[in-house]
């Protein structure tokens, strides 16, 4: 089965660390898609939750620089 997790994401202003957040995040095993929207600070990752799960996905985005908090 397949997730899908959405983040708040604050301080990304360029779409060069939108690409490195999503790059980031699709290097944990498990995930499908990442992709983030700077316009609306958020970051939409559809995943495996038996592989990963959202507070790791969290954890990554956060270890790209950004302060990160799940919406749903
Ligand atoms: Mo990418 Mo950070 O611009 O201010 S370098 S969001």
């Amino acid at each position: 089965t397949i997730a899908n997790a959405l983040f708040s994401v604050t301080g990304i202003t360029c779409s060069a660390c939108a690409a490195s957040i999503e790059k980031a995040v699709k290097r944990l095993s498990g995930i499908r898609e990442a992709v983030v929207d700077v316009l609306n600070n958020r970051a939409q990752v559809l995943y495996y939750p038996s592989f990963v799960n959202e507070d790791s996905i969290r954890e990554a985005i956060e270890d790209a620089g950004f302060e990160a908090t799940l919406i749903k």
